[in-house]
């Protein structure tokens, strides 16, 4: 198949280029590289460098033979951009990845407010007219989140759920109570992309997916300093498994907001790869919007938390769990209980998060220790202004 992986530079899209490219499919890649620009702008560095992006697709021919494709430029921006793109790939699929991905960025300011939904609604608008002009058989496969839900009193369903009200009953789509101007965006994606599947009849599928966790990939570890994905511990793009092996490794304090009573669906990052392929090999159909639940397991913060706690003292390391005032506004005790049945149903087999998953990333990051920059441990971005 011909893949179009956008946002191909990211924690998941490079890893997912490269495991696409392995199994023999053709891949393009195309970023505007703003994830490396804003890391700039706050101050943020990923744990280990990244090579640019030229120079990933150069060891990956060099180390495989196979050849990645590769274009710089900015869906959002420009829109010519994603018309060439199409034009020139001819994409069975797309996988679409280029967001910016994170709440707490979206809730620094107004500036970062706008950035975020400009970037991932009007990209993702664009994207959804140019595969209507160049490519309507195209299959878009979406990365969306489990927060798009929020937490609700009731089971969280795929999607859709079938409601009865005065007497009369309809299948709707399921209440959206997202947390932050991010989870926003990507609610305001969906609504757009349902519609146009009704009207244009395009085929998509929905990722929602939890906290992705993780350091590697079968292909990253096929040379670990050149094709290595960018792994954040800091408090803007840092998400809390990562962070907390982080924290430990150093001997910092885990920062567990509040109670930690909050409960997340969780996944490998190597489940995510699984899942978009899984999600591939069998397509939405013509003018059909489908959502996936994507995560393999739910867990309170606090369980994470003892969990990297028991790993760390297994290796001798004093890890010691801190419950911080939380910078976000969410519930701390809270029922949550998301289905995910469909992602199963087409095959995932999970890797679930055991002690030893834990111990090997506590393992690996203790040997980087000394490239970790402490300040960028403590959250500064706060929900709701002093
Ligand atoms: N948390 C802590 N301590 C930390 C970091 C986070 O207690 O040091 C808590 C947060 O308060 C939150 C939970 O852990 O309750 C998850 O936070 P996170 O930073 O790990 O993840 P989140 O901001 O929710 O966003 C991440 C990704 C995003 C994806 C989302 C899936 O950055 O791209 O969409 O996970 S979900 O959480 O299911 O919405």
């Amino acid at each position: 198949m011909r893949i179009l992986i956008l946002g191909g530079d990211g924690y998941l899209g490079w890893p997912t280029a490269m495991y696409f490219s392995r199994k023999g499919h053709e891949v393009m890649v195309a970023d505007s590289l703003a994830k490396r620009h804003w890391e700039h702008e706050e101050g943020i560095m990923p744990l280990w460098p990244i090579p640019p992006l030229h120079a990933r697709v150069r060891h990956w021919r060099e180390l495989t033979g196979k050849e990645i494709q590769h274009r710089i430029g900015d869906i959002a921006l420009n829109p010519r951009f994603v018309y060439q793109l199409l034009d020139e790939f001819k994409p069975d699929a797309i996988v679409h990845y280029a967001e910016q991905p994170s709440a707490p960025f979206s809730m620094i300011s107004r500036e970062k407010a706008v950035l975020t939904q400009q970037n991932n609604v009007v990209g993702t608008l664009n994207l959804l007219f140019a595969i209507k002009s160049r490519c309507p058989n195209a299959h878009l496969v979406k990365l969306g989140t489990m927060g798009e839900y929020g937490t609700p009193n009731i089971d969280i369903e795929e999607g859709f759920i079938t409601i009865t009200h005065n007497g009369r009953t309809d299948t709707l789509p399921f209440p959206k109570q997202p947390a932050s101007f991010y989870h926003l965006s990507k609610v305001h994606d969906s609504h757009n992309i349902m519609f146009t599947c009704k009207v244009w009849e395009l085929r998509a599928t929905d990722l929602n997916q939890g906290v992705v966790y993780g350091i590697e990939t079968d292909e990253t570890r096929m040379n670990p300093d050149l094709l290595r994905t960018s792994f954040h511990y800091d408090a803007v793009f840092g998400t809390a498994l990562n962070r907390f092996c982080v924290q430990a490794a150093l001997g910092l304090p885990l920062t567990v907001y509040g109670g930690g009573h909050q409960r997340r669906g969780f996944l490998n990052i190597r489940d995510t790869i699984q899942c978009v392929d899984l999600a591939i090999l069998t397509p939405a159909k013509t003018g059909e919007y489908r959502v996936f639940n994507q995560f393999t397991e739910v867990f309170s913060i606090i369980e994470l938390a003892e969990k990297v706690k028991r790993a760390g003292e297994g290796l001798g390391l004093a890890v010691k769990i801190e419950h911080i005032e939380n910078p976000r506004m969410e519930l701390d005790q809270h029922y949550y209980n998301p289905k995910h049945t469909a992602l199963p149903g087409l095959g995932l087999k999970p890797r679930l998060l055991t002690d030893e998953i834990v111990t090997g990333m506590l393992q690996t990051i203790h040997e980087s220790k000394m490239h970790i920059d402490t300040e960028l441990v403590q959250p500064r971005v706060k929900w709701r202004a002093e």
